[in-house]
């Protein structure tokens, strides 16, 4: 889809990029995370389907609108869920690092995604979210990259609470989806204003010594599938 923009002469592409995957993995998170660079503890199930845009400037002027859809409560096989996705340009198959769950199903998503699409398959990329929580990793690196490879997916991994990759990631997308060809230095420029800090406060010994000891309670408990 091409608008025209009457106050400068700049192109101006727009395409609609869904997010799926299973419930909690962190769909709406990376949805406020880039479009509002906010980040919400409390979880609230997105009710419906919100959507967002956020424009994206490429190199050579190339100015990109992404049109981001968040498909709430919606479960696979849900009848709306045809309705929203179709028509779009890319759909990102989110799953939560740490639920393994999440990522078995996604060839579920993805067979529903080809159901839809039938034999015009939009561009389609794997998100594995959450990964500041690699210390209680369930899926494995190899895991995700065969899923990829063996689907010809694009594959992406990002957090939404820290912000880690999730700028990279939409300039990326928004780059293979208009044709543009980004350098290493274009996406590390990205990489950079992402890294804002992140605040820690200050925690008592105690607080630390607790906290080191539920992470290897847990880490016993991890299971590598
Ligand atoms: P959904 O839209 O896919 O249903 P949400 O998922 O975005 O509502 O997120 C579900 C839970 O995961 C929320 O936690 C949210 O804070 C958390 N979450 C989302 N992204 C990340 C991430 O990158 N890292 C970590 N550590 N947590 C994340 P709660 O505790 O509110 O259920
Ligand atoms: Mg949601």
């Amino acid at each position: 889809m091409v608008d025209s923009d009457s106050d400068d002469e700049l192109e101006q592409l727009q395409y609609k990029v869904i997010i799926l995957g299973d419930g909690a993995v962190g769909k709406t998170s990376i949805v406020n995370r880039f479009t509002e660079n906010n980040f919400q503890t409390s979880y609230k199930q997105t009710v419906g389907v919100d959507f967002f845009i956020k424009r994206i400037q490429l190199p050579g002027n190339i100015q990109v609108a992404l049109q981001l859809w968040d498909i709430g409560g919606q479960q696979l096989g849900a009848p709306m869920l045809k309705k929203y996705i179709y028509g779009s340009h890319a759909v990102l198959l989110a799953y939560d690092i740490t639920n393994y769950s999440s990522f078995k199903n996604l060839d579920q998503w993805y067979h529903f995604v080809r159901e839809v699409f039938k034999s015009k398959i939009p561009f389609i990329g794997v998100i594995a979210n959450k990964n500041d929580l690699n210390h209680l990793r369930n899926v494995k690196p190899d895991t995700h990259d065969n899923f990829c490879v063996m689907n010809d997916m694009q594959s992406f991994q990002m957090s939404a609470k820290t912000g880690d990759s999730v700028n990279t990631t939409f300039k990326r997308l928004a780059a293979e989806l208009s044709g543009v060809t980004l350098s290493k230095k274009d996406i590390d420029m990205e990489a950079k204003v992402l890294s804002a800090p992140i605040v820690d406060h200050p925690r008592t010994d105690a607080q630390n010594e607790k906290e080191k000891e539920e992470a290897s309670n847990k880490k016993g408990k991890c299971v590598i599938q």
